[in-house]
């Protein structure tokens, strides 16, 4: 289907003027559209559903219809607004919240103006508005009933579970690439013992099973153009069930980087912990006391965590034939997987100043 015959589907405002590709994302396909108003533009983006991964499109719309609107009541509630500081979806003409098209599935949101997701974090001070984004959206789900909610991706961030796909790659090696990636391999052999850590933690209750996001990597929350604050956190499709130093975790990995996800010159590539105490402060005080002292003590392994597991994933992705990830050239996915392990690594040596940092900035 041609996208211009999906975008007339939705009741946008005005006419539909400019449909062009948008944004950084390795999941969905996203697109821009401009739409003329009498002589005003009004933009909305246009989203194809990847639902080779997001397999059920209608119980993961479900979700992020219902915690958009129980988003909306909350920011209300706080005098804020609710047109930017929540995603607003776009109904199609006959009122539906997304589109089953012949060729598959797509929603429309509309356009936060003003606004740009950072692929690295350029100041201390966005990235700690950031963190008090990440961390206020735990405190905002936190009372949020969980049992409505379809888990969308099964065991997402189990990290036992990813570890035991990785070895199923690794064991049939279908591209036949594993020679040619032994260290990063025994990289995550060496690690393997630590894989069920926080997925038993979670079983056993010592940490709490909360509504989470699940991928707060620091393109995922819209930051104000004029003002460097954080507007609105996007990429709602992997709330879920889940951990708390899963969203810490995955946004340390991707926020405190010196260099891109995928930079292939490592030596542009390490944990700032500069960064890192300026997410957590952001964090803690967005959080307030949402959080346990058990969790708190566990951040840093969070972040750890939440870096080899991506890291073992984009390996697990290399060795099968970049069948998940978007990639743009053949090393992509390994090129990722080094930069993530480059910041374990790096993590690993700093654990103790990063425990110290958390806990400077606790309020529980
Ligand atoms: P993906 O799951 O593929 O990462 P996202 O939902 O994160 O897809 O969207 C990709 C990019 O599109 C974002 O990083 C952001 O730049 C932009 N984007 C998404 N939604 C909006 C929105 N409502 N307003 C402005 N920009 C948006
Ligand atoms: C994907 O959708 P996006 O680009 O924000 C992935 C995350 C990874 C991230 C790595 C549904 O996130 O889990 O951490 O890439 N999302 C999904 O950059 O798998
Ligand atoms: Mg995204």
């Amino acid at each position: 289907m041609v996208l211009i015959d999906i975008a007339k589907q939705f009741k946008l405002e005005g006419e539909i003027k400019n449909i062009e590709p948008y944004g950084n994302g390795h999941i969905n396909t996203t697109f821009l559209i401009e739409c003329d108003n009498n002589g005003t533009t009004t933009r909305y983006v246009l989203q194809k559903i990847n639902t080779n991964i997001f397999t059920n499109a209608d119980g993961l719309m479900n979700n992020i219809k219902s915690v958009t609107s129980f988003l909306r009541e909350k920011i209300i509630a706080n005098n804020g607004d609710p047109d930017r500081e929540t995603l607003n979806l776009v109904p199609t003409v006959d009122g539906k919240c997304y589109l089953n098209g012949v060729d598959g599935a797509y929603r429309v949101y509309k356009f936060v103006e003003d606004t740009v997701a950072l692929q690295i974090a350029e100041s201390k001070e966005v990235f700690e508005g950031a963190g008090f984004a990440f961390g206020n959206f735990v405190k905002m789900l936190n009372d949020f009933d969980a049992s409505g909610l379809f888990e969308v991706i099964k065991n997402f961030h189990n990290t036992a579970d990813r570890f035991n796909k990785f070895i199923n790659a690794l064991d049939k090696d279908s591209q036949k690439r594993a020679d040619s990636v032994r260290d990063e391999i025994d990289f995550v052999l060496k690690r393997s013992a630590m894989c069920d850590h926080i997925v038993n933690l979670i079983e056993n209750k010592t940490i709490p099973l909360r509504v989470t996001h699940n991928d707060t990597k620091l393109n995922n929350v819209l930051i104000s153009s004029k003002t460097g604050r954080p507007i609105c956190v996007i990429d709602l499709d992997t709330i879920m069930p889940g951990s708390l130093l899963y969203d810490f975790g995955d946004a340390i990995r991707s926020g405190c980087n010196t260099g891109l996800e995928d930079e292939p010159d490592l030596s542009k590539v390490g944990f700032d912990i500069g960064l890192f105490e300026s997410f957590t402060k952001g964090f803690m005080s967005g959080v307030g006391n949402c959080i346990t002292a058990v969790e708190r003590d566990l951040m840093s392994l969070g972040a750890i965590m939440m870096t080899f597991e991506c890291g073992m994933r984009f390996l697990t992705d290399y060795l099968e034939g970049d069948v998940y990830f978007k990639t743009h050239y053949p090393e992509h996915n390994l090129v990722r997987c080094r930069t993530q392990f480059k910041m374990v690594a790096d993590m690993e040596n700093l654990r103790d100043k990063m425990d110290e940092i958390v806990r400077k900035y606790s309020k529980v």
